[in-house]
């Protein structure tokens, strides 16, 4: 067992039923001209959590630990993306219009794509999803059985949206989830500060959090890394 120093109390888990899930990493969240920005957020925000999300990325990779990355998207036809979710807000683009970096939130189109820093590599999982959660309309559920996980540390954004969605059902699920502090971003800082606390909140009614340096003294100290 691997114990880290988290809130509200030490995270443990075993190596060999571990994954990585990383929410989101897409260009049309974090960089300009995507869907992020055409909703009207400040997407400055979003950087902060690219360096932190690579280091643990970096971390899973050295350990042979499994990684799962997911996109949200539509496909081109629109048949997944319900009117509810296409109308919703004033964004001077929506789902599906040409942006500069392709359709917005198409599945496919270069916005989609996960940003460079922390692109899949060969190996790695890449879950589509058409909703806030991973597991909804998507193999998430399946690919953890197969691989045997029971515990998921979680990364991305946005964090009280897709990453929350998804962290609330694993916990549902029975997974022990620990979301990473650092790796996570809002666009609103006071969403995200609120999000890890609702989290841990109740002797962790939904699951941990931690620093990315605790995880990573964690483990270091057993694994040489
Ligand atoms: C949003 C997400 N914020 N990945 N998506 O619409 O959090």
């Amino acid at each position: 067992m691997i114990t880290v120093e988290a809130q509200p109390f030490a995270f443990g888990f075993d190596p060999v039923s571990v994954a990585l899930i990383v929410i989101d990493m897409q260009r049309d969240f974090i960089e300009p001209g995507g869907f992020g920005e055409t909703l009207g957020n400040d997407i400055s925000h979003m950087q902060r959590a690219i360096g932190p999300t690579k280091t643990l990325l970096e971390l899973f990779r050295a350990a042979g630990w499994p990684v799962i990355h997911t996109r949200e998207n539509h496909a081109a036809d629109l048949g997944d993306c319900p009117p509810a979710k296409r109308e919703r807000g004033n964004p001077s683009l929506r789902i599906g219009d040409d942006g500069p970096m392709g359709r917005i939130l198409i599945r496919g189109e270069p916005g989609a794509e996960i940003i460079a820093e922390c692109a899949a590599r060969e190996g790695e999982i890449v879950i589509d999803k058409p909703g806030k959660g991973g597991f909804y309309a998507t193999p998430l559920a399946d690919t953890l059985s197969q691989l045997g996980t029971k515990s998921l540390v979680l990364a991305g954004v946005t964090t009280e949206v897709c990453v929350q969605t998804t962290m609330r059902e694993a916990n549902d699920r029975g997974f022990e989830c620990l979301l990473i502090e650092e790796a996570t971003e809002s666009y609103f800082p006071a969403f995200k500060a609120a999000t890890l606390d609702m989290i841990r909140a109740q002797g962790g009614i939904v699951g941990w959090t931690a620093s990315l340096d605790a995880f990573h003294r964690a483990v270091r100290n057993t694994q040489q890394i």
